[in-house]
């Protein structure tokens, strides 16, 4: 235990951090297996393969404590999964302010430029068991938790700024409701079934995050494309104890970008752990994901000129209202050692916070603070949970908590009480300079179990964020709905939903009517073309609907991912498809240029290992067999001797016309583009290319190089009419 494997301040591609003193923490207790195998005892063990027995063919002897250890160990191995958020990924990194938030807070992480505060950051998602597929459509968690000279501060927040219910006491509804049905285990990591919508379209309040979850939001490309939410209203509080409302937001320096639903279906299958692979493999690369904090702040008694409550987690404070203020950048630089250890046993809760901030009234953010130390509890199962290498502060901790299941630390002395004289008595109270203290904000009223009615408006927000959104992201609702609906097998719940939706959009709501075979009774809108048709596309373009409880906007910005998101090549993989023949030079040329942006070029061959080139052999990766488009951002096909060969291979062409069909750059040189022109769309188009496909029929990897990573820093080309069309 006392064997420190590192330090080792850079990953295995040599891409170096700083060790934080968190990194130094967990080294005292990471180690690596070493010679002589022991017991846990520390006794040496002769033999592993066979367990002590009476007589060579005889019954095993209960005298043999090494099996006995060994297996009873394994028998207890599993702690209790996350009720919600079970699948997830985490990794180690930093975050560094750059503009002080003095005048608002006394919080030293958010006003001390000088520090590196380390951090360990945890993404899931909610519905899916530990073994689900990363690609689902739900929210994300995006659970950070900052060990700070001041303690630790947990901000567990989501991928979407708002949540389903208003209050902490529809929880475990909205929670049973979502997860697999307790009749059947049916559906696994997935909201389209009965018993979710049953909920949804009897609780109104959740019809803006039904808007965000039906987006491209709930399909992210990775974990480091995504935004993240404090979502609650919490307070900053500053020297002289005045409190400024705040709204925390983590702005991805990748921008946003999603996966189209095609992909995500098909990587559930074939790479249920894409995200996951995503993310380990950035850090490992150097690609650190990186973020930059953000906060829209509030006066104390500004918070009441809104036509919304601060205190409502369904509302967001739309951004052109309330600017955000970017004030520091987090970055992930380094891959845990072990699964268990770090993302399974780290325990986030909300009511870690640290002075200088404190909770809002939000009675959303009231019921967590009860549930996330209570979880813990039966999910770590001891109150120790603490002490875990990945939960213990940087910071000292002292206080007078003995005893416990698995208590690690070992105090000194016989004074575990206050006030006390003896011994010198030690740990005095910190208060009230440097001490937590919560803002001394005035409360009165009747006890009651009411819904105040400032929380009354459920359908403005969802109409302000319909009315945001672009042509192809309101269609990427209406086709996520249909979908969603058409799994429902109770005709009054889909029903029911349909009524809910036609609150926020009727046009919306005709259009996901006609794929589930319902027309709206008395609405003005009625459903056009089908439902993949240009006539549905250019319905939606143009509907919107008059908001309430927006601050009178109409829309605003920060809500489209397309619009406005920075795009870069960092972190893309690009699949080189090729075969016998193909140009080795072109190859090369291309994953030079690719790694020179921070992006990958990935060989796709006929088989693995080394492949005959047109002069000498290039590595393949991978195969047609065991990858398809959908694991890469975007396709070169070099020129090659034997293209032919290529031209025949059903699976290359079908490469192709998936990757066209989800609006991915496409390039091609040399022989290259007459396997591009083989394609479906190829033939389709063989007079103009289309946006996003770059072809160099006399030209080498040089000639579409740089067109390619600039398409690749775009994303997607959502602009090719045909791509409905496309068998893929
Ligand atoms: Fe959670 N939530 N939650 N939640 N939540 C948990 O805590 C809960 C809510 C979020 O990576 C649980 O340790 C209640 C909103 C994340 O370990 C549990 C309510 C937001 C994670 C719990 C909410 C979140 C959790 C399950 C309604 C976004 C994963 C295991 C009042 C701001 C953290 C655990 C990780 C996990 C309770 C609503 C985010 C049961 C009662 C809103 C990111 O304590």
């Amino acid at each position: 235990m006392t064997d420190s494997k590192r330090p080792a301040p850079d990953n295995k591609n040599g891409a170096r951090f700083a060790e934080t003193e968190k990194d130094r923490d967990l080294a005292k207790v990471t180690t690596e297996d070493r010679a002589p195998l022991t017991t846990n005892q520390g006794q040496p063990i002769s033999t592993d393969q066979n367990s002590l027995r009476a007589g060579q063919r005889g019954p095993t002897l209960l005298e043999d404590f090494i099996l006995r250890e060994k297996i009873q160990h394994f028998d207890h191995e599993r702690i209790p999964e996350r009720v919600v958020h079970a699948r997830g990924a985490a990794a180690h990194g930093i975050f560094e302010l750059f503009e002080s938030l003095e005048a608002y807070t006394t919080a030293g992480v958010l006003t001390d430029t000088s520090r590196v505060t380390p951090l360990f950051l945890r993404f899931s998602t909610v519905a899916g068991s530990r073994g689900s597929a990363d690609t689902a459509r739900d929210v994300r968690g995006f659970a950070v938790k900052m060990y700070t000279q001041e303690g630790n501060w947990d901000l567990v927040g989501n991928n979407i700024p708002v949540f389903f219910i208003q209050d902490a006491i529809k929880f475990p509804d909205l929670v049973h409701a979502v997860k697999p049905e307790p009749n059947n285990e049916i559906p696994q990591a997935s909201s389209a079934h009965d018993t979710f919508y049953d909920f949804i379209s009897l609780t109104p309040e959740s019809m803006h995050m039904i808007m965000w979850i039906m987006s491209d939001r709930a399909i992210p490309r990775s974990y480091a494309m995504m935004e993240g939410f404090g979502v609650h209203t919490f307070r900053l509080i500053n020297a002289q104890g005045h409190s400024t409302f705040v709204k925390f937001h983590w702005k991805p320096v990748l921008g946003a970008h999603s996966l189209v639903w095609d992909e995500a279906v098909k990587l559930a299958g074939q790479d249920p752990d894409f995200h996951r692979r995503d993310l380990w493999e950035s850090i490992e690369m150097g690609n650190f994901p990186q973020w930059e904090l953000g906060v829209q702040l509030v006066p104390e008694g500004e918070e009441t000129k809104f036509d919304f409550d601060v205190l409502d987690a369904t509302k967001i404070w739309p951004e052109d209202l309330v600017p955000v203020r970017r004030i520091g950048k987090m970055t992930l630089n380094r891959n845990p050692d072990n699964f268990f250890a770090e993302t399974e046993q780290v325990a986030f809760m909300t009511t870690n916070i640290v002075p200088g901030i404190d909770f809002s009234d939000d009675p959303l953010l009231q019921g967590r603070n009860f549930s996330y130390l209570d979880t813990q509890l039966s999910r770590l199962g001891s109150p120790n949970f603490h002490e875990l290498p990945i939960n213990r502060p940087v910071c000292p901790f002292s206080n007078n908590q003995r005893d416990a299941h698995m208590r690690h630390t070992i105090n000194e002395g016989r004074v575990a009480y206050a006030p006390a004289s003896l011994d010198g008595h030690s740990p005095d109270e910190a208060t009230p300079q440097g001490g937590f203290v919560s803002y001394e904000e005035q409360v009165a009223g009747p006890k009651v179990r009411v819904r105040s009615e400032s929380f009354g408006d459920h359908y403005g927000q969802a109409r302000l964020f319909w009315n945001s959104m672009t042509p192809v992201e309101k269609e990427h609702i209406v086709k996520a709905l249909q979908f969603e609906l058409s799994k429902v097998e109770t005709r009054e719940v889909r029903v029911r939903m349909l009524n809910n939706l036609a609150q926020i959009n009727e046009v919306m709501a005709a259009q996901i009517g006609l794929a589930i075979g319902e027309e709206l009774p008395g609405a003005k809108a009625q459903p056009v073309g089908t439902a993949d048709s240009a006539d549905e596309m250019n319905a939606l373009a143009n509907a919107e609907t008059p908001t309430t409880a927006s601050g009178g906007l109409q829309k605003t910005s920060g809500l489209s991912i397309e619009i406005g998101q920075p795009g870069s090549p960092k972190g893309r993989k690009v699949a080189i498809l090729t075969g016998q023949g193909s140009f080795t030079k072109c190859i090369e040329t291309m994953q030079e240029k690719l790694a020179a942006e921070g992006a990958m070029g990935v060989v796709v061959g006929p088989h693995l290992g080394a492949v005959a080139g047109d002069k000498g052999s290039f590595e393949a990766k991978k195969t047609y067999a065991n990858s398809s488009s959908v694991h890469f951002d975007a396709v070169y096909v070099p020129g090659s001797t034997k293209i032919e060969m290529l031209k025949a291979l059903g699976d290359a062409r079908k490469f192709l016309d998936e990757a066209y069909k989800h609006g991915k750059p496409i390039a091609a040189s040399g022989e290259g583009v007459d396997l591009t022109m083989a394609t479906e769309f190829g033939s389709q188009n063989s007079d103009n290319a289309p946006s996003g496909v770059y072809l160099a029929k006399d030209g080498n990897a040089l000639s579409v190089a740089a067109d390619l990573i600039q398409g690749i820093a775009q994303h997607r080309f959502r602009d090719r009419a045909d791509a409905p069309t496309i068998a893929a």
